[in-house]
């Protein structure tokens, strides 16, 4: 067996985060629609955790934000004319197009992709399915520059696999690894690979069930599955419950949380029967009981854990083989979640904790684990992807540089319409291409 790490690659808040209330059934999106939004403090912040990871010894890369506003989608809606012209036309008659084509959300990285390491595939290649995000329009533009940046990174075809995306049909509708847990004994070890999904039947929208949107459908679990070579035994499909989505949990990474052989759920975010499945395979698969712990409502409710996004920690693994949680600070200040955390601590989950700040993240309804995508790879699969995107300290120099120099303050709804934005985001961007090393891959520089 090879050593393995995970390699955690978060994405980078892009200039035009903002606070449009896109995203249905996510509270936080919902609730802070047509407030200020501060890109630059929100970029900061995001970066600092991830100096906060890379210092811990955790390796961290970055994921480049996508352009925006993304012109290509007002022109396929009917805009014609110069960029500017499209700007102010869209700002007039559609404004809420223009609103889903400036959106950052390509910064909630744990949606980017899902992602098998070589242990758990018949090839022996990691391969990577780029999420269709067919949801919610605004992040269904981003499937395209998924895979057009993941292909840039894990270009190497004897090592790697990028499938495109899903077929973009509802029925297949898929969030990436939000709704993806891994469970294994070692990073590099075979793990078992489980598939968390909203509707009921397999290929039956069963979405109208629920006052929200069901994000995740069984159909996509299975032809990842299926397209990422999985061994028969080592993957499993999971039915997240529906109280869970009407409660504002949109993903699974709201609901559980796991690292290895440790995973800590929501007494309600699952079914029981496949709960008990669950752990009979993990005990089956890595010789030994896994770690799982349960918290009940009574001591933690659902509407606690949508508020604290406590379950959206990031439980990761130190080099020193001992496991930290990177947890939001809303976790801090609120007694249950602190309680929880406490006590986990006690049980010797983990070591460590630390609390971070992305409240800018936070309030457009991503914590931390949202912000990441998990790639586990060996030694020569980490030599093998492109180095330009790993954090060092002089990365995080010059993107915290970069950031200062180009990003805004603040950003009101109606600064939207300002055609100035799309001129200093894509300038910001191209500089960005160069300091990554990364080439063309926007469509503005094709
Ligand atoms: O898809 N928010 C994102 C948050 C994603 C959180 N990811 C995980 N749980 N892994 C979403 O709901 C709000 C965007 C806006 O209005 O611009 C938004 O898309």
């Amino acid at each position: 067996m090879m050593q393995a790490v995970e390699l955690n690659l978060d994405g980078i808040v892009g200039p035009t985060h903002n606070y449009a209330g896109l995203a249905a059934g996510n509270l936080a999106s919902m609730r802070h629609r047509g407030r200020k939004s501060y890109p630059r403090k929100a970029a900061l912040q995001g970066l600092d955790k991830m100096r906060l990871l890379m210092e811990l010894g955790v390796p961290q890369g970055v994921l480049p934000p996508h352009e925006r506003p993304y012109l290509p989608f007002l022109r396929a809606l009917g805009f014609r004319g110069s960029d500017q012209a499209i700007i102010t036309k869209a700002a007039k008659d559609n404004p809420l197009m223009l609103a889903n084509c400036s959106s950052s959300s390509a910064m909630w990285a744990a949606n980017a992709a899902t992602v098998s390491p070589s242990a758990d595939t018949l090839d022996r290649k990691v391969h990577f399915t780029p999420a269709n995000l067919l949801s919610e329009l605004h992040r269904s533009l981003e499937a395209v520059v998924n895979t057009r940046i993941l292909r840039a990174l894990f270009a190497n075809t004897r090592y790697f696999t990028v499938h495109d995306p899903l077929p973009a049909a509802w029925a297949l509708r898929d969030e990436g690894a939000a709704n993806h847990l891994r469970l294994a004994a070692s990073h590099g070890g075979k793990g078992l690979e489980v598939f968390a999904f909203d509707s009921g039947a397999p290929y039956q929208p069963q979405e109208y069930l629920h006052r929200y949107p069901a994000r995740q459908s069984l159909g996509a679990g299975i032809a990842v599955r299926h397209r990422h070579l999985i061994r028969k035994d080592q993957s499993l499909g999971l039915q997240r419950s529906g109280q869970c989505i009407d409660a504002g949990a949109f993903h699974a990474d709201l609901v559980a949380m796991g690292n290895l052989d440790v995973l800590i759920y929501h007494q309600q975010a699952f079914d029981r029967g496949s709960m008990a499945v669950l752990r009979k395979a993990c005990h089956r698969l890595m010789g030994a009981p896994p770690r799982f712990v349960e918290i009940i409502e009574d001591n933690f409710s659902l509407t606690d854990a949508v508020q604290t996004y406590f379950f959206n920690s990031q439980l990761v693994t130190l080099s020193s083989g001992a496991m930290a949680l990177i947890a939001p600070q809303e976790c801090r200040s609120h007694p249950a979640a602190r309680a929880q955390i406490d006590l986990l601590k006690q049980r010797q989950l983990f070591r460590s904790v630390e609390f971070v700040d992305v409240r800018q993240s936070m309030l457009n309804g991503g914590g931390p684990a949202c912000l990441r995508l998990r790639v586990v790879l060996n030694t020569k699969e980490l030599a093998a992807m492109h180095q330009g995107v790993l954090l060092t300290p002089q990365l995080y120099g010059q993107l915290t540089q970069w950031v200062q120099k180009h990003y805004r303050e603040s950003l009101a709804p109606a600064d939207l319409a300002d055609p100035a934005l799309l001129r200093e985001s894509r300038k910001a961007l191209d500089e960005l291409t160069t300091l990554l090393r990364l080439g063309s891959i926007y469509d503005f520089q094709l």
